[in-house]
């Protein structure tokens, strides 16, 4: 029999979130609306950075055009594209970008139930290398909608209704969870779509990858020192593991997610919070990492019971595979 040159049967990212909103008898097709908004983002995104490098060439971000207008920078035209499509979606009322100081609060007029906390453009210093950059969101349902506060996105991770990531590497793939296992989409150019190529993603139990800016080595906490020398000096007979590390969290976190290990950006005597912020890295990372059967760490507590109290804090996060993630626990138990 012969193989078809193409599939025709393909599971967009809309097909699956309306498949999956379907099994919920109350749902009413706002989140739907909501994810193909943040989609047309993450399409606008990966366009742009496609384009980036052609930027002196055709005046694009950051340079100046013909008319001697300075163009946006990469990151500050993907905040915009993003609040816009979020605003316009009707099904937002607070939201919380990294590149925003305030959190944006929607005109009643267009304001729906969920809050979107995001950042548009994670890792900017990669981008004039051309090495993966991407979007995260985490999405939270209001608490009351007349009387909208930033209470509603001061919740904790575990309250989040769905989240994602959005990578623009050598392909882009958007990976997403509405709380029910995570699944990755791969954009295909030609049609404009994302498609499910990667089903019920689950992290390995255990990895052989370490990830960690080890510059910082000096300035780490005990714990923090003990796992990175158990990765390099295994005493249990095992083999050590490999580095990794991007200094771009989403392609970090990814690869991660993929082939299984840890993702360390831990405190240090410098930060006492390490570097990563908690609304739009390291909850939906966390989320993310959950619901694919791995863990996620702050060295105090579960990343998901942390309750921040405002919009741009950070915390240290050790994430990935469990049992790995389960040995940073320990050593962090032991100090005490
Ligand atoms: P940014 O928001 O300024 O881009 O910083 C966030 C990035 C993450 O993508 C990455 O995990 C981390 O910073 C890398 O930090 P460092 O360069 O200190 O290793
Ligand atoms: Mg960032």
């Amino acid at each position: 029999h012969e193989a078809d040159a193409y599939r025709t049967d393909l599971m967009t990212i809309t097909r699956y979130v309306l498949n999956e909103q379907s099994r919920n008898p109350e749902a009413r097709g706002d989140l739907t609306i909501l994810l193909s908004h943040i989609v047309l983002g993450c399409k606008f995104v990966a366009s742009a950075v496609n384009k980036a490098g052609l930027a002196k060439l055709i005046g694009l971000a950051g340079e100046t055009n013909v008319q001697g207008e300075e163009q946006k920078k990469l990151d500050v035209l993907s905040n915009e594209v993003f609040i816009k499509a979020l605003v316009s979606s009707g099904r937002t009322c607070v939201l919380v970008s990294e590149e925003d100081e305030e959190a944006t609060f929607v005109e009643p007029a267009l304001r729906g139930k969920y809050c979107v906390c995001f950042d548009p453009l994670d890792g900017s210093s990669n981008i004039d290398c051309g090495v993966s950059i991407g979007t995260i969101f985490g999405i939270y349902m209001i608490k009351d909608k007349e009387n909208v506060t930033l209470e509603d996105v001061l919740q904790p991770g575990k309250n989040m209704v769905a989240a994602g990531y959005c990578m623009y590497g050598s392909s882009c793939t958007l990976v997403l969870s509405t709380g029910n296992g995570v699944n990755g989409f791969t954009l295909d150019p030609s049609l404009g779509e994302f498609i499910l190529t990667h089903p019920d993603i689950k992290i390995p139990k255990k990895g052989k990858i370490y990830s960690v800016n080890e510059g910082n080595a000096k300035n780490w906490d005990d714990p923090t020192a003990k796992f990175v020398e158990k990765c390099k000096f295994p005493k249990d007979g095992s083999s050590p593991k490999s580095l990794r590390y991007i200094g771009s969290m989403v392609a970090d976190v990814h690869r991660t997610l993929l082939y299984g290990g840890v993702f360390l950006y831990p405190a240090d005597k410098k930060s006492p919070n390490g570097k990563l912020r908690v609304l739009y890295e390291v909850f939906p990372m966390s989320f993310l990492m959950e619901q694919a059967g791995g863990q996620s760490f702050t060295g105090k507590e579960r990343a998901l019971d942390l309750v921040p109290t405002k919009i741009h804090e950070r915390s240290p996060i050790f994430l990935g595979s469990y049992e790995d993630v389960e040995e940073i626990k320990v050593l962090y138990a032991q100090q005490e």
